[in-house]
């Protein structure tokens, strides 16, 4: 069942950043970093790191610090999402969000600390990895990170609120907001399968369109989904004016739009047979998903 492969997944990541945090110094900053990181949250990009892994054979030793990077960047995302500043909200995975628990500042530096700690953790020499490709790891990590990326995307979304916005923007935003971190994940293990230049962007622009599809899944929550089992408030959407495939063509044409998104997702990964059977089953969750 997804629920228990997703559940299994996150508590080794989980354990690998419990034991790489254990041997940092004690900061003050610790607390709200593992309050933001640890035990929360569905770590669905580690799940589909190790199952894009699967395609080309990788073992999930080598995919490991790949996961626990992309969740830090993740995590970081979601503690200054919640920021008054930014989406202001107060409940996050099914208890309050950073900001509350901790105070804004220390939840600034929080985030910050685990965008830093996603770098070092690929950087270290423990990650055993070919060192040229780990730099390639390492600035496409950033790329998709910054500015052309989720810190872009999440401008774009701020300034699009209240706008009425063309499909081809929402869908720019979306696809740097959400999709640039899934991008990553595919991409990520193209490049240790020593992949070259053309199936290295199959795979990046594949991995995007599972994260729009994603992005979509989680729009399609906010207007139908249960505040309980999505563990943060819904119906904000409309209230905050964003612009999203919902807002612009209504329920039922935007369900209708992200199951063709779906299908030619399936469809381009027919091609590696029962090697992409788990990530098959994760896409498929995806758009059904109800947390
Ligand atoms: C301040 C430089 C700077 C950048 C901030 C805030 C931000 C950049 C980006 C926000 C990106 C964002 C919140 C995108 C939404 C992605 C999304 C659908 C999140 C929900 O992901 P899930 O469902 O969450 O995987 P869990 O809780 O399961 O981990």
């Amino acid at each position: 069942m997804i629920k228990n492969k997703l559940v299994k997944n996150a508590a080794k990541i989980d354990k690998f950043l419990i034991k790489y945090l254990k041997k940092q110094d004690k900061t003050l900053l610790i607390n709200p970093m593992k309050y933001g990181i640890i035990s929360g949250g569905k770590k669905i990009r580690s799940t589909i790191i190790f199952e894009a892994g699967k395609i080309f054979n990788i073992k999930e030793k080598d995919l490991i610090n790949i996961c626990a990077a992309v969740e830090c960047i993740h995590s970081y995302s979601l503690i200054h999402d919640d920021l008054p500043c930014m989406d202001n909200d107060k409940f996050r995975r099914g208890k309050p969000s950073t900001h509350i628990k901790f105070g804004e500042a220390s939840a600034v530096l929080a985030g910050n600390s685990l965008l830093t700690l996603a770098f070092e953790i690929i950087s270290v020499k423990d990650y055993q990895i070919n060192s040229s490709l780990k730099t390639e790891i390492i600035k496409n990590l950033a790329f998709s990170a910054g500015h052309t990326g989720i810190a872009g995307g999440q401008e774009l979304d701020l300034k699009f609120e209240n706008k009425k916005k063309s499909l081809k923007q929402i869908i720019l935003m979306q696809k740097k907001k959400t999709g640039k971190l899934f991008s990553f994940c595919l991409y990520a293990t193209a490049i240790l399968a020593r992949k070259n230049d053309k199936e290295k962007k199959i795979m990046s622009n594949l991995g995007e369109e599972i994260g729009l599809l994603f992005q979509f899944a989680d729009d399609f929550l906010d207007v139908k989904g249960s505040k309980k089992l999505a563990g943060k408030p819904i119906k904000k959407d409309s209230k905050k004016g964003k612009s999203t495939l919902v807002s612009l063509m209504g329920y039922e044409k935007a369900f209708k739009y992200a199951k063709n998104l779906k299908k030619n997702i399936l469809l381009k990964l027919r091609k590696h047979g029962k090697k992409a059977k788990d990530l098959n089953e994760t896409i498929e969750f995806i758009l059904g998903r109800e947390f």
